[in-house]
């Protein structure tokens, strides 16, 4: 099934389009004209998306049409006479992003040539990252006079470090895609065109993980990592004790100890 999520764009063409793949839900930028760009409409076509995944569904991949994952926020539309405009407008990216993190499935991303700026930071509110080996990353904001506003100096410092994103606002710096693995910033860097095989292959995988598990990686984990030590290892000791009393959980533990559960690496 193929769903064509409306933007409204001008030219009556989607920017989001979905499609229900068995238990994934494929999740495609397609503005590629203009390089992917996220508008208004794109931004909250993605909300709508996000808002309304049905039960069936396990995991998203999430990419983009054409050649490039995503320019950014569209220039286009900077056009916020006022303090509070802008505001509302960075609020906004930031209910989207939150809706795409902290929803209600993992979220693969697959990128491919330019990943810059707010599509960075869309990038950065998935769970894991897929990178074929022509995408690069750039937080240009710093050259357009502008500052983040989508959430990258919460999200990207968590992937690099404070002083690596700092570095690519200061100075303009172009991450490649093979230094974008090593940092941190995919965690599985592929051949140009084997990202969709790649990124469904994982998001099969995800799916096959208990709710409970996948609900403690997308919403725990996040919140353990901000939290203070003792109130962390308070959190993880509620999230083990949780998920090791469901049904399924202890089918499993049993399925391992009478040999019938795949080994580690299998
Ligand atoms: C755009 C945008 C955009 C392309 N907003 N229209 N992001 C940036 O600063 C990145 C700006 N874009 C680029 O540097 C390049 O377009 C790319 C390296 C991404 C791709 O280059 P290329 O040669 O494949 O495409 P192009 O010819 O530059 O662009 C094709 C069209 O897309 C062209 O429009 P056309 O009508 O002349 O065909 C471009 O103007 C248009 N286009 N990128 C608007 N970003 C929530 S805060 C987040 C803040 C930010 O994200 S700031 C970073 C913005």
């Amino acid at each position: 099934m193929s769903i064509s999520i409306s933007g409204n764009e001008t030219n009556g063409s989607p920017t989001v389009n979905i499609e229900v793949q068995g238990e994934i839900l494929m999740v495609r930028l397609s503005r590629p004209e203009k390089r992917n760009a996220v508008n208004d409409e794109m931004i909250l076509a993605l909300e709508s998306v996000f808002s309304n995944i049905t039960p069936s569904i396990k995991c998203a991949v999430l990419y983009g049409e054409g050649k490039h994952f995503s320019a950014g926020l569209d220039l286009s539309e900077l056009k916020e006479t006022d303090v509070l405009e802008g505001l509302h407008h960075s609020r906004m990216w930031h209910r989207v992003l939150d809706k795409v993190q902290f929803g209600t499935v993992p979220v693969v991303a697959v990128l491919h040539g330019a990943c810059v700026g707010g599509g960075l930071e869309l990038a950065s509110a998935c769970h894991i990252r897929v990178a074929e080996a022509s995408s690069f990353y750039a937080l240009p904001e710093g050259q357009r006079g502008i500052f983040v506003g989508g959430s990258a100096s919460v999200r990207v410092p968590k992937l690099i470090g404070m002083g690596r994103m700092a570095d690519m606002m200061f100075t303009g710096r172009v991450i490649t895609a093979q230094e974008g693995s090593a940092i941190g910033i995919s965690e599985y860097l592929v051949p140009d065109g084997k990202g969709l095989e790649k990124g469904i292959e994982l998001a099969k995988k995800i799916s096959g993980n208990t709710r409970m598990t996948n609900y403690a990686l997308m919403h725990v984990l996040p919140r353990i990592v901000d939290a203070a030590q003792d109130q962390a290892l308070m959190l993880e000791s509620l999230a083990a004790a949780i998920s090791q009393t469901s049904a399924e959980s202890k089918a499993r533990l049993d399925d391992f100890l009478k040999g019938k559960a795949k080994k580690v690496g299998e």
